[in-house]
């Protein structure tokens, strides 16, 4: 056999990258088995590895993916945020970079980065945050083509059609497959209609917070209870009701076909007809929405385990697995009721947090869990290290291949950096970067319009329900974080970020 990057360098490997939007590690069950199975997803999980300290670098869809297609934070591949963001295809990328390496390149579902994509020989993609129900695709002729089914279903249909008819097979590829799963509004496939409806979810500890010695999570718009829509999220329609979200709610399931529509309504109505018979208020509608949440994301994971799980079948039975890395992750944590919350975008480690798994191909001997801390800039040098390729030097994140062959690099990482842009914008989370340490401190700056500094101590409050920033006896740990959270600054040259340290 040869040493894995011996063969590397011949161009051996295939990459499939498996990317979902929103699946946070709560609900997946190798990371955390309280809420639901995803046996498939588990399965690369006990095949290959984990990584159990992967960070995102900016938690948000169109940022997230800019990181991991470059390898660069935000500030340096231009996209920092959804609302005003256009990717600059021109710049260089790790799949142009792969292609110069002699590999096929193509990317199936999700893409949000506005302008058409660049470095992929085959594209199709959702237009922004696609639909689940019947969606629409682009082609690379610049037309739309409706497809008929679940979202899920037909990106996996089209990533597996790719490999089997669409590819050069003498050539090695990478494939993108990036789902709409498991975006809000959480529209489960028609035959999960009914699944987890018998399951009660048990409320996070820290449901009910007040946010005390928090101002940007006081003010920020993303409380199930406040701010989670009762239409649009909840489904729970009222005949006549007519708001923003209601007409965005009714086009979502307007896509569907009137039998399939049926069976939707036939669902959902009942559902709300005694939802709209009881007339909750306070504690029991907060919570009768969080049981809604939870279980329509649920169900839509449910599809997406499956889909992986197909994927995975379709890798062996055409004798790909042993040459394929196959990397699972989402473009950032998410919220399941902690802090009363939904959504992502804060530094806090639910969202801080993304699930990362792989099957590693033959030769790579790393098993089980992973505990260095890595973020989704080192995808990009990863993959061109395994592809045998030279990772230019602006790259800024560093390549997780020593890791996959079991060795832990004493000098390794100790610390990420982490900016958040989009502000003012929908959810309304302050602008804000910071550090977290891989012996469970973090340091955080809101600025912008506000200016507060936070600090927590993950070892004695996993939560992060306890600022202790500016408390007596935290100027130790301030200032090393202090310290450290600066020479990130400008190891990765975010000019801005440093000048706010100060203000
Ligand atoms: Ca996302």
């Amino acid at each position: 056999m040869l040493f894995p990057a011996a063969a590397a360098a011949q161009g051996h490997y295939n990459i499939v990258y498996i990317m979902t939007d929103d699946h946070t590690a709560q609900m997946m069950s190798c990371y955390d088995n309280r809420f639901v199975e995803t046996p498939n997803l588990d399965r690369i999980a006990a095949d290959g590895v984990k990584f159990v300290n992967s960070y995102v670098a900016n938690s948000l869809s169109g940022p997230s993916r800019a990181c991991m297609l470059t390898g660069k934070h935000s500030h340096k591949n231009g996209f920092t945020n959804n609302e005003h963001g256009v990717f600059d295809g021109s710049q260089q990328t790790m799949p142009k970079l792969m292609q110069k390496a002699g590999y096929q390149t193509a990317i199936i579902g999700k893409w949000h980065l506005v302008s058409t994509p660049t470095g992929f020989d085959y594209y199709n993609i959702l237009p922004a945050q696609g639909d689940y129900y019947n969606p629409n695709f682009i082609n690379m002729d610049g037309t739309e083509t409706r497809e008929k089914g679940y979202v899920t279903n037909i990106v996996t249909d089209k990533a597996i059609d790719w490999m089997e008819h669409k590819r050069d097979k003498s050539k090695p590829f990478i494939l993108f497959v990036h789902h709409k799963a498991c975006h809000r509004a959480w529209l489960p496939e028609l035959k999960y209609l009914r699944e987890y409806e018998d399951k009660t979810f048990a409320l996070p500890e820290n449901f009910y917070d007040d946010y005390e010695g928090r101002d940007a999570a006081k003010t920020a718009e993303m409380q199930i209870g406040k701010h989670m829509d009762i239409v649009y999220d909840t489904k729970m329609y009222t005949p006549g009701s007519k708001t923003f979200l209601t007409d965005n709610y009714l086009n979502m399931i307007g896509r569907l076909d009137s039998r399939s529509r049926a069976e939707y309504d036939y669902f959902y109505d009942s559902l709300a007809l005694d939802f709209n018979s009881r007339h909750l208020t306070g504690k029991a509608l907060d919570e009768f929405k969080y049981q809604r949440y939870m279980r329509d994301y649920a169900k839509v994971v449910k599809s997406l385990d499956d889909n992986v799980g197909r994927m995975l079948d379709y890798l062996k039975q055409s004798g790909l697995l042993d040459s394929t890395l196959v990397v699972y992750t989402s473009d950032q944590g998410f919220y399941m009721g902690e802090h009363g919350w939904f959504d992502k975008r804060f530094m806090y480690e639910e969202s801080l947090n993304t699930p990362l798994v792989m099957r590693l191909p033959k030769g790579f001997n790393a098993r089980g869990d992973i505990n260095e801390m890595v973020q989704n800039i080192d995808y990009a040098p990863t993959f061109l290290q395994l592809a045998g390729a030279p990772v230019p030097a602006d790259i800024q994140g560093v390549s997780l291949l020593p890791l996959l062959q079991g060795k832990h690099p004493k000098n390794w990482r100790k610390s990420i950096y982490y900016h958040y842009y989009e502000y003012p914008a929908e959810h309304a989370v302050k602008r804000h970067y910071g550090v977290r340490s891989s012996d469970g401190y973090k340091l955080i700056h809101f600025y912008n319009d506000i200016n507060k500094w936070e600090l927590y101590n993950l070892n004695t409050d996993p939560h992060e329900m306890h600022n202790i920033y500016g408390q007596p006896g935290t100027e130790k740990i301030t200032a090393r974080l202090m310290k450290e959270l600066v020479r990130l600054q400008k190891q990765y040259d975010d000019q801005d970020a440093l000048k706010f340290n100060a203000k």
